[in-house]
């Protein structure tokens, strides 16, 4: 087949068909030439016409059906795919296309998962409803934080971080991405003892306390550790899904395991970050909340890292929605049966962004705060006692200036974040 044949603007997709939406720069070519190129090479074809071709294989190209500008939908059929085999998807939709000479820049902005696929993938084990039934919380966000130093501390230091953090009022305490056995806090030591603490803060305080340990490593490892954090009783477990790898995300999670999965998504801006060129965050959310990872960071808008509201708001859309509306640069959805991912904001926050974030992405979020608790002049338990506050005061239609007049350590955490 030539490039003309992967082009048909009359086309009407199939409710089978896989959508893509991409944002198309050509290289010295018109958009009509690169589209097809974009098409052939993500589907059947190649740079020649081969004499190995078939008839019968005529009807999997892909199709180039809507040129919008540099807005550009291409729809595969289902047959294209392997079902339940996220990696084999992504190898044809987003693989050779984004080196290919013909284009300047192309990024994939978007995709139409058909319900014949979704139904392959076992996506979230929990939902929202279920981590707040697990978690006990029912009518406000989260408050999350990430042990911190990230990296250095030993284990008992580690485990007394992440207690003070629960007794202060967090209700989710996270390792961070780039800590997983390291000669100086190890796996297995530090995953009991903070279990431990974890068990110490929930009598104390009488509230659920999950600790988020960091399984990345390699698969066999990775689900070995899953296992043990099961046998002691954990809540969740947490993966970085980039590094870690689509197909690894697949075992973790048809591992079955009686735990959420929490899902860090260090390495994405890598791909994500350029508005031209790669990948969007909403696709990788979207990926993750088929494969089934329960929690997803998705970005602050006010925070340390790159992301802005419309962004920030459009992926929080795709991930705890059951149905997704078409706009310029993105595709519908429904979800079907795939649960709900829950959205974490999360990177440079303190208390003071708290009525922000919950203003604009709602109740249904963990608020994660490293630096914004740990830095706290009155230590982590202050730290994390003026996150609580934050929400209370925000929940209550109160500002955190009036509430901090009662309130010291939202006082004084005000007093150094917003000066
Ligand atoms: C947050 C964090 C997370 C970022 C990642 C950090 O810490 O642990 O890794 O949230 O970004 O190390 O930066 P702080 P994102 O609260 O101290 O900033 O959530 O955007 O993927
Ligand atoms: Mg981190």
């Amino acid at each position: 087949m030539k490039p003309q044949d992967f082009l048909n603007l009359k086309y009407k997709p199939h409710e089978s068909d896989l959508i893509c939406l991409f944002r198309v720069e050509p290289n010295k070519v018109s958009i009509k030439e690169a589209s097809e190129n974009v098409a052939l090479e993500s589907s059947t074809g190649t740079w020649d016409e081969v004499s190995t071709e078939k008839e019968y294989m005529k009807k999997l190209a892909a199709k180039v059906f809507s040129i919008k500008g540099n807005m550009v939908k291409i729809a595969y059929p289902g047959e294209l795919f392997e079902g339940g085999n996220a990696p084999n998807i992504l190898s044809s939709i987003a693989g050779n296309i984004f080196g290919m000479k013909i284009v300047k820049n192309l990024r994939l902005e978007d995709i139409k998962i058909p319900s014949e696929l979704l139904k392959s993938f076992e996506g979230p084990k929990f939902g929202i409803s279920g981590i707040r039934k697990m978690m006990k919380v029912y009518n406000r966000p989260f408050v999350g934080t990430i042990v911190k130093p990230k990296l250095g501390l030993k284990t008992l230091d580690h485990a007394k971080v992440a207690y003070d953090a629960w007794v202060g009022g967090c209700d989710l305490v996270k390792d961070d991405e780039n800590l997983s056995s390291q000669k100086f806090n190890k796996f297995e030591e530090r995953l009991a003892r903070t279990l431990e603490k974890a068990d110490r803060a929930e009598e104390e305080t009488g509230e659920k306390k999950a600790y988020l340990v960091n399984v990345t490593a390699e698969t066999k490892e990775m689900m070995k550790r899953a296992e043990l954090v099961e046998q002691l009783g954990g809540k969740f477990i947490m993966v970085d899904v980039v590094t870690e790898g689509f197909g690894a995300l697949q075992t973790l999670r048809e591992g079955n395991f009686k735990m959420a999965i929490h899902a860090h998504r260090a390495m994405h801006a890598a791909f994500t970050r350029n508005p031209k060129h790669g990948i969007s965050m909403n696709v990788l959310a979207e990926m993750v909340r088929l494969i089934g990872v329960d929690t997803l960071h998705i970005g602050t808008v006010v925070g340390k890292l790159e992301g802005k509201l419309s962004e920030v708001e459009e992926i929080e859309e795709e991930i705890e929605k059951k149905k997704v509306k078409e706009a310029h640069d993105r595709l519908s959805q429904n979800w079907g049966k795939i649960k709900s991912t829950l959205a974490v904001s999360s990177g440079g926050l303190h208390p003071g962004h708290v009525p922000f974030l919950i203003k604009h992405l709602g109740r249904d979020l963990v608020l994660q705060m490293g630096g914004g608790i740990h830095g706290h002049p009155g230590g982590t338990q202050a730290g994390a006692r003026a996150a609580r506050q934050a929400v209370d005061a925000t929940l209550a239609g109160i500002s955190l200036k009036k509430y901090s007049k009662t309130h010291y350590e939202l006082a004084q955490a005000l007093q150094l974040w917003m000066k």
